[in-house]
């Protein structure tokens, strides 16, 4: 019945689709089956229907993983399950002899990622991508995945004789609630939400030991400093001071109970991110004593205080705007905490310094009331930026060790996820830009390439169709034409250009283009991507300055009179680099915009991960109100759509799981060869079909020496099949693939 239904289950029909649900309901004696399938490869027949009612019955019952051919598929449980990351527990992945026969787990990915390291083929670097939309679970997972390898790759330093903050793993772990105080926010789609994307390599010597790691970051959200949505919050980190902060810290930093700051929206909120003590113990461990925490705390309320200062629109254009009254207690206490002058400060904000003609004479003007906003927010943002890859900086240098001392690593990564707000700007089209990355590295390596390589091996193999995301990327990132290069244009050309133009510019210049979404209904200048995970409008207002992100030199000329002593190492006074960036002459190099530092760091990201053997873990949102046991069939279709789950399933069930090049093949199991058939009943066999070996061969397991019996039993499925003679059904050979490297 089911060879039948599969027949006829690639149509789009409903009511078949229901029918066929259906049948296999009934062939599988009800729903208590389907949530035993742990890999949807086993789903009959894998469409998005059934795989989809696999996976709700899965998540009905509390089984949050389950294999999907090469990816795992984690949905978010929205509930702890503390049971289910316990030490013991990876303990029993990292010695099970083949821990892919164990529930599909987070773990099983991160053991066999371990495994792949040390295998004698070809050791490899490593990586593992975990991707989805955002608050779907990455950095929950990644998380998890780094708890793993610091219990099973421990170095062998044994924890009595050291104290933890010595202890590499535990350092890299406290790297993880300092990074995400700083850089992670509350927004419409997640509590916890990374603002920054985040690369973390572990790095393992000989013995497969970690020996430390190295975190490279992306692309913080900086403008959050200054500017939430209605709903949002600011970084965890502001919260955390003001309503963690002991009585004399308060006193200290100027943070009575009852302040008020206008860059601080929603914090009546209390949520679980918001311990302050987590935040220092790690900072702590990491060696960020507690006199330079405090300095990193009071410079925050500093920038608390600046955001409270507002300004007074000016009668008279050639007078300078006016503070409010309020302001001027603001100014002071910010003045105060960050050790600027105080009047250079105000002078700064309401004054712009304006270089013209061949001599590069100095003109002064005063700002409108809009630009002196624009430059305290610019003050604040630069501030914060350049403290956050300090901060990344000395947490490198903390869980760093040397290069001598590792061989190999495995990379985590985890960015951002896809996002689609009421307003978005060109920090959603960089994180979104940043996933149709992410998605074309699966769909190249994986769709891709591997039937590519089938068709040139001359396998039979009927080609999967699959949705390729290139053409997007092409919109948003190509040459010579794309969004990047038209709002990098604008930068370039620094003519005036209103938020209509832009549009206007982008959808005349990209007409027709198939991934530029139809764009009616929309008030506001903006235009449409139809990206892999949906259509996103992107507003236009206000995203050419974005991407210039221009710092006026006044400002960072303030900031290096300050006398304090985290600022004066952020904003160091060198003269000789001042001279360097203000050349006399006209042909200054033009700077980089945001989006083409952003698609350089990308593609250096990519090209790390090309260099390793990737896995993939694909999170999934069973419903956006954060809800357990909720699984909203609409959306979770919607997500597995867009990562192409069911093409995978059908490449991964069809295809050969295992490719190794033919030179290393022989090497490892080149003893397999002198193996003898052997044919009694109550024996092992070996069948492998293709490759170098013509005859199939059996062995009598007992007389087997115990290296070749590991070799047996760890060899991959697709490569032999181990049956017991006698049932020629079992005995059917399993194809050997042996690609072409
Ligand atoms: P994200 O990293 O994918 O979103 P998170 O990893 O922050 O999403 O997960 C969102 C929230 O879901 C977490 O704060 C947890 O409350 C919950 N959660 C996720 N995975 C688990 C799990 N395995 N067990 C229990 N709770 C979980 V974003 O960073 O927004 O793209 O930019
Ligand atoms: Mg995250």
């Amino acid at each position: 019945v089911l060879l039948q239904v599969h027949g006829h289950s690639s149509g789009s029909d409903a009511q078949s689709r229901a029918s066929l649900r259906g049948d296999l309901q009934d062939f599988l004696g009800g729903e208590a089956p389907l949530h035993q399938l742990e890999d949807l490869t086993k789903v009959n027949p894998v469409t998005l229907e059934t795989v989809l009612r696999c996976l709700q019955v899965r998540y009905m019952a509390d089984i949050f993983y389950t294999n999907a051919g090469c990816t795992l598929v984690a949905l978010n449980p929205f509930k702890p399950i503390p049971e289910l990351y316990t030490p013991e527990l990876m303990q029993e992945y990292h010695v099970a002899p083949q821990p892919q026969t164990l529930k599909p787990h987070i773990f099983t990915v991160g053991e066999q990622t371990y495994r792949n390291v040390k295998s004698l083929i070809e050791p490899v670097n490593q990586s593992i991508v975990v991707s989805g939309e955002s608050g779907a679970g990455k950095t929950w997972t990644s998380r998890c995945l780094m708890k793993f390898y610091a219990v099973v790759a421990a170095s062998p330093t044994s924890w009595e004789s050291h104290r933890i903050s010595e202890r590499i793993e535990q350092r890299i772990l406290n790297s993880n609630p300092v990074m995400e105080a700083f850089g992670n926010a509350c927004t419409l789609r997640n509590n916890n939400s990374s603002r920054f994307g985040k690369f973390i390599q572990l790095q393992l010597n000989r013995a497969q030991q970690m020996t430390g790691a190295a975190v490279q970051t992306y692309l913080l959200e900086k403008t959050r400093v200054t500017c939430q949505a209605s709903s949002e919050r600011n970084f965890h980190i502001f919260y955390q001071i003001c309503k963690g902060a002991t009585k004399d810290e308060r006193l200290q930093w100027h943070l009575p109970e009852d302040a008020t700051f206008s860059w601080l929206p929603n914090s009546q909120r209390t949520l679980e991110e918001d311990c302050f003590e987590v935040t220092r113990e790690a900072m702590l461990h990491l060696g960020i004593d507690t006199p330079t925490q405090n300095n990193i705390f009071k410079v925050l309320a500093g920038l608390l205080h600046l955001g409270n200062i507002q300004f007074a629109t000016s009668e008279d254009e050639a007078q300078p705007c006016q503070l409010m009254n309020d302001a001027k207690f603001s100014v002071r206490t910010s003045a105060w905490l960050l050790q600027l002058p105080e009047d250079m400060l105000v002078k700064t904000l309401q004054i712009r310094t304006i270089r013209a003609g061949r001599q590069q004479q100095v003109f002064q003007k005063p700002c409108s009331q809009a630009e002196c906003d624009t430059r305290r927010d610019c003050l604040a943002k630069v501030v914060y930026a350049q403290l956050f890859d300090w901060l990344v900086s000395v947490i490198n240098s903390s869980i760093y060790v040397d290069c001598d001392s590792w061989t190999t690593f495995i990379g985590l990564l985890d960015v951002y996820g896809f996002e689609s707000f009421p307003d978005n700007s060109l920090e959603q089209l960089c994180i979104n830009y940043a996933n149709e990355k992410l998605q074309q590295h699966f769909v190249s390596q994986y769709l891709k390439a591997q039937q590519e390589e089938y068709a040139v091996e001359g396998l039979e193999w009927s080609f999967v169709k699959y949705q390729d995301n290139q053409t997007c990327l092409d919109l948003i990132e190509g040459s010579p034409i794309s969004i990047c290069s038209l709002i990098n244009e604008e930068c370039r050309l620094n003519r005036p250009s209103s938020a209509a133009q832009l549009q206007t510019r982008i959808e005349s210049a990209l007409a027709g283009r198939p991934c530029l979404g139809p764009n009616k209904l929309s008030r506001e200048p903006s235009f449409v991507v139809v990206h892999f995970a949906g259509p996103v409008r992107y507003h236009t207002a206000g995203l050419v300055e974005k991407n210039k992100d221009p710092v006026p030199p006044e400002l960072t000329g303030l900031l290096q009179q300050s006398q304090d002593p985290l600022l004066m190492m952020l904003f160091p006074d060198n003269p000789k680099e001042k001279t360097q960036e203000e050349p006399s002459g006209q042909s200054r190099a033009p700077a980089l915009t945001v989006m083409s530092k952003f698609k350089a760091s990308l593609e250096q990201l990519l090209q790390v991960l090309h260099s390793t053997t990737p896995h993939y873990i694909r999170c999934i949102k069973p419903n956006s109100q954060g809800q357990p046991q909720t699984f909203l069939q609409e959306e979770v279709l919607n997500q597995l759509e867009a990562c192409g789950l069911v093409e995978t399933i059908h490449i991964s069930a069809a295809g050969f799981p295992i490719r190794v090049s033919h030179q290393s093949f022989v090497e490892r199991y080149e003893l397999l060869r002198r193996l003898r058939p052997h044919t009694s009943s109550g024996l092992h066999g070996l069948y492998p079909s293709k490759g170098p070996f013509e005859q199939p061969l059996c062995a009598k397991e007992a007389t087997l020496p115990a290296v070749l019996r590991d070799i047996l039993y760890t060899l991959p499925a697709s490569i032999g099949t181990v049956a017991t003679p006698g049932d020629p059904a079992e005995a059917t050979p399993a194809p050997l693939y042996c690609g072409r490297t």
